[in-house]
């Protein structure tokens, strides 16, 4: 068996010189995602019920179910629900019950060009500057002829709260408030004055509203009273014309009386079973109900991505009564089937447990579990819990159509949200999409494409003017409106944005093969990126370590600082900092592949290539052994900095590697183990993905433990801290990369390796319907620590190699067949 890949890179003493990778011909591949798998769904579930614990438990403790003996107290607590567009955090609260809500348009803000004039005369002089080492008088001229005008962004919004009083509820026994993964339907249940009350609430992709059917075990026991809340720039009232209906509109910053921005309206509509509704004013009562079903919908006038500012002709608090008045036409049981059969056609592709009988942590409340794990009590299938909710997340926050998931993903519960519930493209945004192709969520995927086709007119403005470039540029942050000057402060001066981002569509061919796509969508944003970088590259002059090779400058090690050569001088502004030269790298690389995948564009192909043999090396720093992050070894001022950008090499491109380059993966760990095993909750989900990809599953299950112990809050989000959602998708990801691997090739052809970082802690499982690159579904189970059956599905006739350990093994498949293997790779068919 061959262990080096055909794409090996080359080692030359310290110098990788990262090496030329045959282009591969993929043959049409019907997209993974559309194709339901019975078969393999079925054997997961059969998996997963030989594992189960006892039929209580995995109604209530299982590792599809959060649930709560008590009301969300904060924020934090309270329990995610939504479809992609709308969303709401469901608190449970018995006498007080409060959805606090989110339509993913309502931004503060408007469109406008930030790009900075000044920039491009005074770029030469910053260059010289970092180029002769005056590192600080190039921060200075930057900051005053760089940064964007405006420099700071407008914030995501919540829209406001319904809340929902239940008089006479108090003493309340019995109470239970869940989220049911396999549903996304999250309940209340309570016992009151001898009644058993019930609650539902789910949001509806199909429906475009939030349902929330209240019951009650006794008939005319509902006493209700509904208000909508929201801080300012709103007003609340009935529907003219309906009593059952109440709403909220108001325009953003209408307190101000200037800057006027997006308008919102929010509706609520009962239909009711018993008893009696009115309005007074903007106060729904519901009296005496046997049962009462909410409609909750709302709207802004946001004209769409790239399309510009708020939209004179669309009236939100139509729209909003106009969905509500459709769905409160339906039953309950109607609308609930819809929207599971719509929810779980993207959940159950994936099915995922972990552990075996018995699971006593399965059945505790998720708050008790996760207590009881940071005590150090072993629960593996809190692992799974946590997968199975990064999968619900995504579903939830980004569906096609809708904007893509930010920084909370969809639920942000302020006017002026930290860091603005922002994308910020410097990793969080693209940490986001981590799981979408490996958790078979492709689809789910396209939202980050609308986006990034909305920047190319405004990225091509800046580009042009800050730069003289041709291309689109991002920098370190956007929002709703286009954004891609430099943002914040000097940090913000890092025009690798949209390069990074085009790795994405690139993925999304990949893993679906849709070659329809790859022409039409991602290889105009991945040429439009690449000629970006091949305008803003320079040669380093002479002197410099790396004179005559290809540099960015101005550049950033996102968002780390160093000490100059005098171990006293901060700077954070430098030249060719390494990741730069990674994401430059990967994309060029990707981008010479996509045009020969497509048969197009010669030319532009051979000066791609031409840059990519100039490019400045990846540096192994001589006196630590680690990867060097900047153009000198200079010493870091935070040597355990969150960003541990120098690996994007390793992750999420694929330039380095334990089999195909291990002197340089060698020198990724010992750069990992000088950061240290803590962080924010999205740092250490990236650096779990890259244990994972050095194949060290017990260091990536270490990072996962302190995840879960100490960055994730009681309702799984993740905490930066605060919440911030980039750690839920990017763990996610990484729990797929200790399962699966895809992303190497030898002779083209893909290698699949299954369980690649598996940790000891985790000696029992089954996955069922991971995705692989090159269009593969791939299940397996493994007990007592060894595989013993896996089953590999591919979407297009060809070969692929499975790998197990040190064992790897070719196989020729045709398209639609599940090749079953036993624990030795040996085909059961
Ligand atoms: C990046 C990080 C911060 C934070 C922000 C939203 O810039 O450096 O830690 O997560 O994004």
């Amino acid at each position: 068996m061959k262990l080096a890949y055909s794409m090996a890179a080359i080692l030359v003493g310290a110098v990788l010189a990262l090496g030329d990778h045959a282009g591969i011909a993929q043959s049409a591949v019907v997209p993974a995602c559309d194709r339901p798998s019975p078969e393999d769904t079925a054997k997961a579930f059969e998996w997963a019920d030989r594992a189960a614990v006892t039929s209580d438990a995995r109604r209530q403790g299982d590792q599809r179910m959060l649930w709560y003996r008590a009301p969300a107290r904060v924020w934090e607590e309270a329990l995610p629900v939504g479809n992609g567009r709308l969303g709401a955090m469901v608190f449970g609260g018995v006498a007080d019950e409060c959805l606090q809500l989110n339509e993913d348009t309502l931004w503060a803000g408007s469109p406008k060009d930030a790009s900075n004039p000044d920039a491009l005369a005074a770029l030469p002089e910053v260059r010289r500057l970092l180029f002769a080492g005056q590192n600080a008088e190039a921060t200075e001229l930057a900051g005053k002829t760089m940064m964007g005008r405006p420099t700071r962004i407008q914030s995501y919004q919540s829209l406001g709260e319904l809340n929902i009083e239940a008089p006479g509820a108090a003493g309340a026994s019995a109470y239970v408030r869940a989220l049911d993964l396999d549903t996304a339907i999250a309940s209340v249940n309570y016992v009151a004055g001898g009644v058993t009350f019930t609650r539902e609430m789910f949001t509806s992709a199909p429906a475009g509203v939030i349902v929330a059917r209240f019951t009650a075990s006794t008939p005319g026991a509902l006493d209700l009273k509904l208000a909508f809340k929201r801080a300012k720039d709103a007003r609340s009232e009935a529907v003219p014309g309906n009593a059952k209906a109440i709403r909220m509109t108001g325009q953003v910053n209408a307190d101000r009386g200037t800057d006027l921005g997006m308008r919102f309206a929010a509706v609520l509509l009962a239909v009711n079973d018993g008893g009696t509704v009115s309005n007074d004013g903007g106060r729904l009562s519901v009296s005496r109900a046997n049962a009462v079903t909410f409609i909750v919908a709302a709207s802004t006038n946001y004209p769409g991505l790239g399309r510009g500012g708020p939209s004179a002709s669309t009236d939100p608090a139509t729209r909003a009564a106009d969905a509500a008045t459709r769905a409160s036409a339906r039953s309950y049981d109607s609308l609930e089937a819809e929207h599971v059969t719509d929810y779980q056609r993207f959940f159950r592709r994936v099915v995922f447990r972990l552990g075996l009988p018995p699971d006593i942590a399965g059945a505790l409340p998720t708050n008790e579990r996760l207590a009881r794990f940071k005590s150090g009590r072993p629960d593996p299938g809190l692992a799974a819990l946590y997968f199975n909710f990064g999968r619900y997340l995504l579903i939830s926050s980004s569906r096609p159509g809708a904007m893509p998931a930010n920084l909370q993903g969809l639920w942000a519960w302020k006017q002026a949200n930290p860091w603005n519930a922002d994308f910020h493209t410097n990793i969080n945004l693209q940490m986001n999409y981590w799981p979408a192709e490996p958790a078979a969520l492709s689809e789910l995927h396209l939202p980050l494409f609308d986006l990034m086709d909305s920047l190319v007119a405004p990225g091509s403005m800046t580009a042009k003017t800050q730069y003289n470039a041709r291309g689109w540029v991002v920098h370190h942050l956007t929002d709703a409106w286009g954004f891609s000057a430099c943002a914040d402060g000097v940090q913000g001066i890092w025009p690798m944005g949209a390069a990074w981002l085009a790795r994405h569509p690139w993925e999304h061919y990949l893993f679906t093969g849709d070659r329809a796509f790859l022409r039409d969508r991602a290889w105009p944003l991945m040429k439009g990126a690449a000629q970006f970088v091949l305008d803003f590259l320079v040669e380093a002059p002479a002197g410099t370590p790396v004179a005559g090779r290809l540099v960015t400058n101005p550049s950033h090690s996102p968002e780390n600082a160093f000490f100059l050569a005098d171990g006293k001088t901060q700077s954070r502004f430098t030249y060719a900092a390494t990741m730069d030269l990674e994401i430059i790298e990967d994309l060029l690389k990707n981008t010479v592949e996509a045009s020969s995948v497509l048969g197009i564009e010669p030319e532009f192909r051979a000066e791609c290539a031409r840059a990519r043999a100039r490019l400045a090396p990846v540096r192994v720093s001589p006196a630590t052994g680690r990867i060097m992050e900047w153009v000198e070894d200079y010493k870091e001022v935070e040597p355990n900095h969150r960003h541990t950008s120098h690996l994007y090499a390793l992750h999420p491109a694929s330039q380095i590697d334990p089999i195909m380059s291990p002197a340089l993966a060698d020198a990724a760990r010992k750069t990992l183990e000088a950061r240290g095993d803590g962080g924010t909750g999205w740092s250490l989900a990236w650096k779990i993905n890259m244990w994972a990809r050095l194949l060290d599953g017990n260091h990536a299950g270490l990072l996962l433990t302190n995840l879960l112990a100490d960055k994730t809050l009681p309702n799984l989000f993740d905490t930066h801290p605060p919440f911030q959602i980039d750690g839920n998708f990017g763990a996610t990801a990484a729990i797929a990369e200790m399962l699966l691997q895809s992303h190497a090739r030898q002779d083209d052809v893909w290698i699949l390796h299954l369980l690649p970082a598996r940790p000891d802690a985790w000696p029992d499982g089954s996955v069922a319907g991971l995705r692989g690159r090159g269009g593969f579904e791939v299940s397996e189970q493994w007990l007592g620590g060894k595989l013993t059956e896996a089953r590999v599905r591919a979407s297009a006739s060809g070969p692929v190699f499975v790998k197990l350990g040190a064992k790897m093994v070719r196989f020729e498949l045709k398209a639609g067949q599940t090749l079953v293997l036993d624990g030795s790779l040996q085909s059961k068919k």
